[in-house]
């Protein structure tokens, strides 16, 4: 008898050892599981499970509201986010000046600026807000979609209700155009679409072929009018229970799982716009960007009061 609870009591203590040794970490992203975001999460589940022997396990949750899981990070209750820029703004205001439209060139201009000094030091700014920013991202150069017309020219946006993501820069721009900006939740866009509650959108091709609005939407413009970052941001509660050690490990498997997710927008959009024209959608290809840069020109004066023109300059001539 005194055997049996002795190896009772191991079985107990081994059991409480190995529930202790795992630690299961929360994690948010916007959109299908399938898309760059669910690549981002599932590469970072698959290194910290990897590089910790299996102590971390990360449980990922699609489909989520970007600003709202940024708030449940900065207050513990979900440990890791994956997010576009949209809203990152609301909480670390400097940001913003990423969500610029026209700022960058092309993929390899923002993704050096972000892998660079200014990216990096921007990074620096997150843990005073309770959220530590592990890797910039990469959601894709933005496009507008809409029920209503071809836009072939800025003049053609004027009057459309579209959607934009809860953000002032973003906000401004579409203004300027004489659109009519509805900031929303990306979980509300698509029953907006179909609905009709507002005529357009913009999004990376990514996002519009994950999230299927081709079904909802007929004309895609390829303005490219802005590049949206994404970040991975964990939860600062949670990052500082970690080991310094611990801590490393999720920076390096954040950039992998960066990394991840910039191949997958690349190889999106290698093959996307056929997609979308496959699945209904008329694109309007030849877009002379210049006349939409043109028509946002007042706005750039509110943009260099607020972020500073040398600020926005270092990025533009960043090479
Ligand atoms: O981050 O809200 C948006 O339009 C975002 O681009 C999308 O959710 C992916």
């Amino acid at each position: 008898m005194a055997g049996a609870l002795a190896l009772a009591l191991t079985a107990g203590s081994a059991l409480t050892g190995a529930a202790r040794a795992e630690t299961t970490l929360q994690l948010g992203h916007p959109t299908a599981a399938t898309s760059h975001y669910g690549v981002a999460a599932s590469t970072l589940a698959d290194e910290l499970s990897r590089r910790s022997n299996g102590k971390f396990k990360v449980v990922s949750t699609p489909n989520g509201a970007e600003r709202e899981m940024i708030e449940s990070a900065q207050i513990g209750t979900l440990d890791l986010v994956v997010t576009s820029t949209g809203p990152v703004g609301n909480f670390v205001p400097e940001v913003a000046v990423v969500d610029i439209p026209f700022l960058f060139k092309d993929y390899d201009h923002a993704r050096a600026v972000l892998d660079g000094p200014i990216g990096q030091d921007m990074l620096k700014l997150f843990p005073d807000k309770g959220i530590v920013a592990l890797a910039w991202g990469e959601n894709g150069f933005r496009h507008i979609t809409n029920s209503k017309r071809p836009i072939n020219d800025p003049a053609d946006a004027k009057g459309l209700k579209v959607r934009t993501m809860e953000n002032q820069v973003h906000m401004t721009a579409f203004r300027q155009l004489g659109v009519l900006p509805t900031p929303m939740a990306f979980t509300e866009v698509f029953t907006a679409l179909q609905q009709g509650t507002v005529d357009g959108q913009e999004n990376p091709i990514p996002v519009i072929t994950a999230s299927k609005f081709a079904q909802v939407q007929k004309y895609l413009t390829l303005t490219g009018h802005v590049y949206s970052p994404a970040m991975i941001l964990m939860a600062r509660s949670t990052f500082d229970g970690l080991t310094a050690e611990e801590q490393q490990m999720f920076r390096d498997s954040a950039a992998v799982a960066a990394k991840a997710m910039r191949e997958k927008v690349a190889a999106v959009e290698s093959n996307g716009v056929d997609e979308l024209r496959k699945a209904g959608m008329e694109v309007i290809t030849d877009v002379d960007r210049t006349k939409f840069q043109q028509a946002l020109e007042p706005a750039y004066a509110e943009y260099s009061k607020r972020f500073g023109k040398e600020n926005i300059d270092r990025i533009r001539n960043y090479t």
